[in-house]
């Protein structure tokens, strides 16, 4: 069979969220390190996002849908439970990771500090101001999800516990977001379970996203 290439920059959430599913299916992969509308990420995704990937004839864009792919086409421990309740469960739980939480504490607080688009550099205060008070808000509902539970939607670990972890995973690099992660019990003891995981832990990003090291090779 082909090999199977990953494209995009370590540190990026989601492209770590792909190399979760590739290592818990144990298919072998090529990651090939861009940048956001660098010519190779313009090349599969149709609005230069990372991640993309490559596998023979296939190119394909989207977190969601590589990893989906990735599910079917390889053997190995389903990330999207065959159950048809759990199934939905974790589409409905992945889609408030990514349209509730990831636009929120990835792309408007954390890029607060690392794409800060101020005059000196330093983090936007005002676009953090503007984000922790919703953050405030849905951290405790996450928290409750994870109530006497290992993983998010079902009894194993699924394409939601994979989107997950990494942007928990951001959460505890600065100070606000680590002062609110750590009142919420649940979502620390998940945390740390997680990433404790060889799947999760093989890729932990070794440099923020938004400098030169995320997007050399891992
Ligand atoms: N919905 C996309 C989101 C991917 C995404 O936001 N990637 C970021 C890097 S983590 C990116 O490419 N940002 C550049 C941009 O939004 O223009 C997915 O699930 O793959």
């Amino acid at each position: 069979m082909a090999e199977l290439e990953i494209i995009g920059g370590p540190a990026s959430n989601y492209v770590w969220a792909c190399r979760i599913a590739c290592a818990e299916k144990g298919v072998p992969y090529k990651l090939t390190p861009a940048r956001p509308h660098s010519p190779e990420a313009l090349a599969i995704h149709p609005l230069g996002k990372v991640p993309g990937l490559r596998h023979g004839d296939v190119e394909l864009a989207e977190s969601r849908a590589i990893m989906g792919y990735i599910d079917r086409v390889f053997d190995g421990p389903k990330l999207i439970p065959a159950d048809p309740v759990a199934a939905a469960r974790m589409e409905q739980w992945l889609s408030i990771v990514n349209t509730a939480l990831d636009p929120v504490w990835m792309r408007q607080y954390l890029a607060a500090y690392i794409v800060p688009g101020t005059a000196d550099g330093s983090p936007n205060r005002a676009r953090i101001e503007q984000a922790l008070p919703i953050m405030q808000k849905q951290m405790p509902v996450m928290d409750r999800a994870l109530a006497g539970r290992d993983y998010l939607a079902a009894d194993t670990f699924t394409l939601a516990d994979i989107t997950l972890v990494p942007i928990l995973f951001y959460m505890r690099s600065k100070p606000e977001s680590k002062a609110l992660l750590d009142q919420h019990a649940n979502l620390v003891r998940y945390l740390e379970r997680h990433l404790a995981r060889p799947s999760v832990h093989g890729a932990i990003p070794q440099a923020p996203p938004g400098t030169a090291g995320a997007v050399r090779a891992a």
